[in-house]
């Protein structure tokens, strides 16, 4: 496929295609593995994306960090413990469908088909970010599908960060027992953080330390997803550093396995995420 001018297609021992847009808007990278995106940069922005240092790049290990796509299902299959953790879709390698470019930036077309699941991520990258991940239903039945994009938030200091806009939501707190709460306020990070709020509306990525707050929006998702490993989660993977967890906030447009969508044959449904610098 002929690439547009600000894409460059880099692969150098040929075994893990990375797309590498410098556009006048932004600078990205995108790799096939997972449809995933790792970085993006607008222009007279500093990077936006976590991406773990110890990333490991090689088929069936999702990337730690960028945009993680987790589909068709969220966190542990809700029925079949052998399942992935995620979904089947962010530790293979996608197809690209379309490549294309004008004045407002880049976008790139991803396709991917396991089994019955069906499923495309549109990448537009310029002065904000949007990620679209649109569910088809290729099959005569319907299906469920839940899921999440999963966005590593880069932060200069988790200590001194706010997510805003939750108040009052309730989320369930996945930290220890399982337990429903209402968010007070903004949420703040001073332990482990794993809550599935219930929201369907956008939320502020405040770094009290850098003075940059970064707006994140969504559509098709019914649950925000705000993580943060703190010291002993992160301490366990071993694709981050061990004070990785102070870099990061994960801000994830999702649908909660018991909020799944169901899909009618030749339907589809689109869950997307957008994210901006605020001025
Ligand atoms: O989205 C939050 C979460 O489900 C956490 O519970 C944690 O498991 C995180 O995703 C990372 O999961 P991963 O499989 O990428 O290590």
């Amino acid at each position: 496929m002929n690439l547009p001018a600000s894409v460059r297609l880099s692969d150098p021992d040929g075994s893990y295609p990375v797309f590498e847009i410098e556009h006048p808007t932004c600078a990205a990278k995108v790799a096939l593995h997972g449809a995933h995106v790792m970085s993006w940069k607008p222009t007279d922005e500093e990077e936006v994306l976590y991406l773990s240092p110890d990333a490991v790049f090689k088929e069936g290990k999702a990337i730690r960090g960028g945009i993680p796509v987790c589909w068709p299902w969220f966190n542990a299959h809700p029925a079949d413990a052998s399942q992935p953790s995620h979904g089947l879709v962010r530790g293979r390698f996608w197809e690209l469908l379309e490549a294309s470019e004008d004045d407002a930036g880049v976008t790139l077309r991803f396709g991917v088909s396991v089994g019955i699941w069906n499923a495309e991520v549109t990448v537009k990258a310029g002065e904000e970010l949007e990620v679209a991940l649109e569910s088809k239903n290729v099959s005569e039945v319907p299906i469920v599908v839940s899921g999440a994009l999963h966005t590593y938030l880069g932060v200069s200091d988790i200590s001194q960060v706010r997510v805003v806009k939750l108040d009052g939501c309730d989320y369930l707190d996945t930290v220890g027992e399982p337990t429903v709460r209402k968010q007070k306020g903004d949420v703040v990070f001073d332990r482990e953080v794993d809550r599935i709020y219930e929201s369907s509306s956008s939320v502020l990525l405040v770094d009290d330390l850098s003075g940059r707050t970064v707006l994140v929006e969504k559509s098709g998702s019914p649950s925000t997803v705000v993580w943060n490993p703190w010291v002993e989660k992160c301490a366990a993977l071993g694709d981050m550093p061990d004070d990785g967890y102070q870099k990061f906030c994960c801000i994830e447009a999702a649908i909660a396995n018991d909020r799944a969508e169901i899909v009618m044959p030749g339907g589809s449904h689109v869950l997307m995420t957008r994210i901006s610098v605020e001025e």
